[in-house]
């Protein structure tokens, strides 16, 4: 945040405000513990309230405050009217109203000045006040810089916890190649607040279901290389997702297992969701390898350099073959 910044952010809150946060749809630890973070901050002396598009993983409801989160697909009313009351509204840890989903027109139409800090590259001109960094590790460590410089003594636990929890997870617990030694300074600070490390850890990734084990199982066995590249891909059936009790935020992660490979610098996953009538794409990458790039390209995704989304209408087999002909062409007009 530049001066002018800062003086604009420090002049709105000096009176009480009714203040929205929202993260982007199907929130991460990053998003939810950004909301979570700044609700504690504020609520003290302003109206606060988060409304998250739809659901996230049950996973997260070890955050302090979880309880209060609002979802907008199961409570229209109510956010709808918290909207019309609002002044001030932050978008956290997304660049792109689209992201938002059913919630994007509610932003767009609403005359509140509008906050965004976020991580991701390129962000979209829909903010009064545009806090972004694409070399930050996540929105969480943003989120803590912003504290910091409004009133760093209100940090308590559990703003602590909210955000290194946030932090921990985008970074893959401080290794992702986004981690500075500033992170690491902030990881630290924030332990002297009584984060609880270990729990934050359990909590986030020793906390499933058994069936949880057997998609994963099945991911990993369905995991294919292209002979040749150094790409591996797998998919997620709506079989297995049936046979599984498959619940929002069960494949977090599966995708990374096929960077374990020596050599492989690319790992995509793709799951079939039959009731949206679309196939969603996760990209992993590692070293040079762009896969936001590649996905934007090809599959009307984005994201960061090591970490992207994307969608396909066409069918699970269809676009494995598709994948499999763009990532042969991508490669060797852009590596070789
Ligand atoms: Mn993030």
């Amino acid at each position: 945040m530049n001066e002018h910044m800062l003086d604009s952010v420090i002049k709105l809150f000096s009176k009480k405000r009714n203040i929205i946060l929202i993260p982007h749809s199907s929130p991460d630890a990053d998003a939810l513990g950004s909301c979570l973070a700044l609700y504690h901050f504020f609520k003290s002396k302003n109206e606060v309230n988060i409304i998250s598009p739809n659901e996230y993983t049950d996973i997260l409801n070890f955050l302090p405050g979880s309880k209060d989160i609002l979802i907008y697909e199961n409570d229209k009313v109510k956010c709808e009217d918290a909207f019309k009351k609002a002044d001030v509204v932050f978008t956290l840890d997304f660049n792109s109203l689209n992201r938002a989903r059913n919630l994007s027109s509610l932003i767009s139409s609403s005359t509140t000045k509008t906050i965004m800090i976020d991580h991701h590259e390129n962000p979209d001109n829909y903010a009064d006040i545009t806090i972004s960094n694409s070399k930050m590790s996540s929105t969480c460590e943003m989120v803590y810089d912003f504290i910091c410089s409004i009133d760093k003594s209100k940090i308590d636990n559990k703003i602590a916890t909210c955000i290194y929890t946030g932090i921990v997870a985008d970074t893959g617990s401080f290794r992702f190649p986004s981690t500075t030694s500033k992170t690491l300074k902030v990881g630290s600070e924030l332990i002297n607040y009584g984060v609880n490390v270990t729990e934050i850890f359990e909590k986030l990734h020793n906390n499933f279901q058994f069936k949880r084990l057997k998609l994963l199982g099945s991911a990993i066995n369905n995991f294919k290389k292209i002979e040749g590249l150094p790409v591996v891909y797998t998919s997620i059936t709506d079989k297995d997702q049936k046979v599984n009790d498959f619940k929002k935020g069960d494949s977090e992660g599966f995708v990374n297992f096929g960077l374990s490979v020596a050599e492989i610098l690319c790992s995509v996953l793709f799951i079939e969701k039959k009731d949206e009538g679309l196939i969603k794409i996760s990209f992993r990458s590692k070293g040079d390898f762009k896969v936001n790039i590649f996905a934007s390209k090809y599959f009307k995704g984005g994201g960061h350099k090591h970490a992207s989304g994307g969608i396909s209408k066409l069918s699970l087999k269809e676009t494995e073959e598709k994948f499999v002909s763009d990532i042969t062409q991508y490669i060797n007009q852009n590596y070789e």
